[in-house]
């Protein structure tokens, strides 16, 4: 595996390339051009200057996350076409800048979702947190507001203000769509875009919905390890992959995270591991990562990454915020070092004891 930390870009986050260099065994940055919106076909020459800025700084542009998906493709409208042909530019030109690893999502109008951006834990920290009781009781279209003074003045991935703008008709545009159509626009999607995978050699490693069921009707399928191996089946090709995150399918408890993760052998193509704390199973809030924290026990999650050999970029993925540090929520500097350090020294003692 590869550790890496996700980073926003120069424009937009607080943190630096210099400082995430400084972080032991931290080698790449996963990235994206921010600024772009869904749909369009990104310039060569800005994946190029991005790939240059992080690897002028001593680090490696592992991947992409994301390279989004316009609504036009999941609710499968005819317009979807031209979108889809501006994913497969984007594909080439990352593919011609060296680029082999996409994260995306499919999830319909909203990306992750929380209902606390700082929730204060007993050690004065505060992390993202989530109750469905307060997501019952809200408005859908408030969901932005409900939680916009709390960004520390960052622009939330998935939650940008022109799309929140929207909400209305994204709601309506997914009316007919339920999971069955949902399944069946991904299959669309991927099987167009896998020739193109296969001639750069593209990993493309779906996320997975975050909280792992339906947020406010709307149809979620990237849940759980029936649908998961439903979707890798579906399309068998082996760039038709996962990104296996851990607190985004740990927030269903029923979900066996190592056993998962051991049945997508060579199909994981990118790792977020976070641990959470649960106070019910419909209330959780984003722990520190080391397993005492929270409710997983993140020795097996990267043992069974391990495991199956996996070889692909790593991160930790939110951390909480920590010694006073401003930054987006989630993705401070500290405390995702501290996550850093942590998941590579459990990878050494994996190792080292699997040698022996
Ligand atoms: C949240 C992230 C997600 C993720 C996308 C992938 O912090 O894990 O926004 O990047 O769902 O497309």
């Amino acid at each position: 595996m590869q550790m890496t930390l996700r980073w926003y870009g120069s424009k937009y986050d607080t943190v630096t390339l210099k400082q995430i260099r400084q972080i032991p065994g931290v080698t790449g940055v996963i990235s994206t051009l921010y600024g772009t919106a869904p749909g369009e076909a990104w310039e060569l020459e800005d994946i190029l200057a991005l790939k240059k800025e992080i690897e002028d700084a001593g680090l490696q542009l592992a991947g992409i996350e994301s390279v989004n998906i316009h609504d036009a493709i999941k609710v499968g409208t005819p317009d979807r076409e031209q979108y889809i042909d501006n994913y497969i530019t984007t594909l080439e030109r990352l593919g011609q800048a060296d680029i082999h690893m996409v994260c995306y999502n499919f999830m319909p109008v909203f990306d992750w979702t929380r209902t606390e951006l700082a929730r204060m834990r007993p050690d004065g920290s505060t992390v993202l947190a989530y109750t469905q009781e307060a997501v019952d009781a809200l408005d859908p279209e408030k969901m932005f507001e409900s939680i916009a003074g709390d960004t520390n003045g960052a622009v939330m991935p998935g939650w940008e203000p022109e799309r929140m703008a929207r909400i209305k008709d994204l709601f309506e545009m997914y009316r007919d769509v339920d999971d069955e159509k949902l399944f069946a626009n991904l299959k669309y999607f991927l099987e167009r875009i896998m020739p193109t995978c296969d001639k750069y050699d593209i990993n493309m490693a779906i996320h997975p919905d975050d909280p792992a069921w339906s947020v406010f009707g709307l149809p979620r399928i990237i849940i759980n390890k029936a649908n998961i191996l439903r979707m890798i089946r579906m399309v068998d090709n082996p760039h038709n992959g996962v990104t296996f995150c851990s607190g985004s399918y740990g927030t269903n408890l029923e979900n066996d995270l190592p056993d998962m993760i051991r049945s997508l052998k060579g199909r994981v193509h990118f790792a977020h591991v976070r641990n959470l704390k649960f106070n019910s199973p419909t209330d959780f809030e984003e722990a520190a990562h080391l397993s005492s924290d929270g409710t997983f026990d993140m020795y097996e999650i990267m043992r069974a990454l391990y495991d199956i050999g996996f070889t692909g970029p790593i991160r930790p993925d939110h951390g909480r915020m920590i010694w006073d540090e401003v930054a987006m929520p989630g993705y401070g500097l500290y405390d995702r070092a501290l996550g850093a350090t942590y998941l590579n020294g459990l990878w050494e003692a994996i190792e080292k004891q699997h040698r022996k």
